[in-house]
């Protein structure tokens, strides 16, 4: 199930690249298209605005928390709709998790995809993360269907102490 899910993530940030290089862009995954259709046609959406009051929280965990590993991690949007990446559409966007990261990545700036930066590209809400015994930070980051963060008014960080 992660590994797929990997795969499928990386995928969709190798289209990205191709769209965004290339005049045009091939594929095989048919359900990558609308994402080459922008690309090819030179017009990538704008980043869509923040809905007045949007925020996302931390659900299930509370600053300073004394926590186990693994950590079960439950993300919240307010007025704001999560949903899968790919389409970039105003008031809609997916979840990322940074791990002993920053507090916050630039709106506009694709979040990075790796071992820190985790993606929920599929629309989930909750994960569930091995941590080492210490202290961690965690920080959630909403970003648009492209992966381009929204800023820091659209990240929350917790602070945990793991036992
Ligand atoms: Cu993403």
């Amino acid at each position: 199930m992660k590994r797929y899910l990997s795969v499928f993530i990386l995928g969709l940030a190798v289209a990205c690249n191709n769209a965004s290089d290339k005049e045009t862009a091939t594929t095989d995954s048919s359900s990558m298209d609308h994402m080459h259709d922008a690309g090819a046609m030179g017009n990538v959406p704008d980043l869509p605005p923040v809905p007045d009051g949007a925020s996302v929280y931390f659900k299930n965990i509370t600053e300073g928390a004394t926590v186990k590993s693994p950590l079960k991690i439950e993300m919240g949007a307010n007025v704001i709709k999560v949903d899968t990446a790919g389409p970039v559409i105003e008031g809609v966007g997916h979840h990322h998790l940074i791990i002993d990261g920053t507090d916050s990545i630039p709106a506009g700036v694709i979040v990075p995809k790796d071992s820190t930066h985790i993606h929920f590209g599929k629309g989930q809400t909750e994960t569930e993360i091995a941590l080492s015994p210490g202290m961690h930070k965690l920080t959630i980051q909403f970003a648009d269907g492209l992966h381009r963060s929204y800023g820091d008014k659209m990240a929350a960080t917790v602070h945990v102490k793991v036992e």
